[in-house]
């Protein structure tokens, strides 16, 4: 049988097609590499859902194309590691929250409306907002008589939120002092209805009957519209998220595939430089109650080796980034140090491995990485209308608007005291990823890509109860040149 007839069988069979460049080449190949190379690409093909097999394919498994050069570069820029000190009690909260206002009111300052933002106590009369919550009164100067009428912009952290009837009512406060606003048209209804507590707004109001104040426009952060930053060559990033080495449910074995497809010949693995892990990476131990009973490594120590075993299959080439999650040992509110030294036994000796906190931001040729797990999304899932588990992107687009990665003090999601508020999102990324939902997704906000990069434990007992079903399994690969990306399914 000629060349063309054996590979053009194999593909047939599998509902393949070979490009005729691509078929050119193999046509000249050597029989035994001609199997190889057609049966090797159908496989990892099919794992990206990919049905064709091009001349970029041929070319890189037979080795005819020398690949260019590559760039790993990476850098660390921000990572709470060490620089966590949270002092306790109200306090530290006092000071947690003066420094999101600080911040958010910098990140403000280049906006337009900007420069018409008014203290509320110039805008209140004085007595009729009520008094600014004890935490920022030392921070705050009250601001001569309220003026009282007419149109004022003013900006501040969300207090309350409460769906009136008609109406949503909202009180921001500011170091000066507090207001409560009502929306009532849909538009501004609907905003205010989406905004989480302590996250920073800023308001149009106008003056109402009596001394009741309408919310005309809710304003958030947000981020610029901006050029994306790009790698200059073709390096690749993959992303993953909550492995739960240690869980009854952890994919090995998918994990394993997945592992030395980013060592085969295969022409994305052949280019991936860097592996961004989520979080989770470990299931823990004493996490939830009964847990001990859906363990395979019982310990943290066997599940730390454990996590090791299977870092030691992606090849060195590949720098690897490990955010911590709600499973990893440390500290559990937000922002988290690193897995403490203690705890990583041999995966200390990694030299491609690199453990940091949650959130942390790094560059990889220039393209700027947000990890963060995920915590906030189970409290935003509560609260916000619309949006649900499985499509977290929506999720992680208003926390890009809201240039903060977990506003709400006092949810499910703990948050510890520190006096400087870390969480804020004062550089704009260019790939903003989470996990800790299970649920895979990518989507594009204002050239910011998001991915929630899903998992690779198989549904919980737990998981199956509230009907939360996860897309385990999955690597997404991102092109740093184009940012564009794609799946690997290895399920
Ligand atoms: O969380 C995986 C997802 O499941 C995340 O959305 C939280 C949710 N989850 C898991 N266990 C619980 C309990 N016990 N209560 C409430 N929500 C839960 P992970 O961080 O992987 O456990
Ligand atoms: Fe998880
Ligand atoms: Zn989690």
């Amino acid at each position: 049988m000629s060349n063309e007839s054996v590979a053009l069988g194999y593909a047939l069979k599998s509902g393949f097609q070979i490009h005729p460049a691509a078929m050119d080449i193999l046509k000249r190949a050597a029989p035994h590499d001609l199997k190889r190379v057609v049966q090797s690409l159908i496989r990892e093909n099919a794992k990206k859902r990919v049905y064709e097999i091009s001349l970029r394919d041929v070319e890189a498994a037979l080795g005819l194309s020398d690949d260019a050069p590559i760039d790993a570069k990476y850098e660390v820029l921000f990572d709470p590691t060490g620089r966590t000190a949270s002092a306790e009690g109200a306090d530290g909260y006092a000071a947690l929250f003066a420094s999101r206002f600080k911040k958010m009111r910098a990140l403000f300052a280049g906006r337009p409306e900007a420069k018409s933002i008014k203290p509320i106590s110039e805008v209140v009369p004085v007595g009729g907002g009520g008094a600014a919550r004890p935490d920022f009164k030392s921070f705050g100067q009250a601001q001569g008589p309220g003026e009282g009428g007419g149109e004022a912009l003013v900006c501040g952290l969300v207090s309350e939120r409460a769906l009136d009837g008609e109406s949503v009512r909202v009180v921001i406060e500011d170091m000066t002092g507090q207001m409560e606003v009502s929306a009532f048209d849909e538009k501004v209804r609907e905003a205010a209805a989406a905004l989480l507590l302590d996250q920073f707004v800023v308001v149009r109001t106008a003056r109402g009957r009596g001394r009741a104040r309408i919310a005309k426009e809710i304003i958030l952060p947000d981020i610029p519209d901006r050029k994306q930053a790009k790698s200059e060559t073709e390096a690749y990033a993959v992303f993953v998220s909550d492995l739960h080495v240690g869980s009854k449910l952890f994919m090995e074995d998918e994990f394993r595939e997945f592992a030395s497809w980013l060592g085969s010949e295969d022409g994305t693995a052949r280019k991936v430089r860097f592996l961004m892990v989520g979080g989770d990476v470990v299931d823990g131990v004493g996490i939830y109650p009964n847990q001990e009973k859906e363990l395979i490594q019982e310990t943290l120590e066997e599940q730390l080796a454990k996590l090791d075993e299977m870092l030691a299959l992606v090849p060195d080439r590949v720098e690897v980034f490990i955010i911590t999650g709600n499973h990893d040992p440390g500290r559990r509110a937000l922002p988290q140090p690193a897995i403490p030294e203690k705890y990583r036994g041999p995966l200390a000796g990694r030299r491609n491995v690199h453990m940091l906190g949650n959130p942390a931001l790094v560059s990889l040729n220039g393209v700027k990485v947000l990890m963060f797990h995920g915590q906030s999304i189970d409290d935003i899932v509560k609260t916000m209308p619309g949006v649900s588990y499985d499509r977290p992107t929506k999720i992680m687009k208003y926390l890009l608007m809201a240039r903060h990665v977990s506003p709400t003090y006092g949810a499910m999601t703990p948050i510890a005291p520190e006096s400087e508020d870390m969480l804020v999102m004062e550089d704009v990324p260019d790939v903003f990823q989470t996990g800790h939902v299970h649920c895979m997704e990518v989507n594009h906000y204002k050239n910011v890509v998001m991915i929630n990069a899903g998992t690779w434990q198989k549904q919980t007992a737990f998981q199956a109860g509230v009907g939360m079903t996860p897309t385990p399994g999955i690597a997404i690969a991102l092109n740093l040149r184009t940012l564009e990306s794609g799946e690997v399914h290895f399920t």
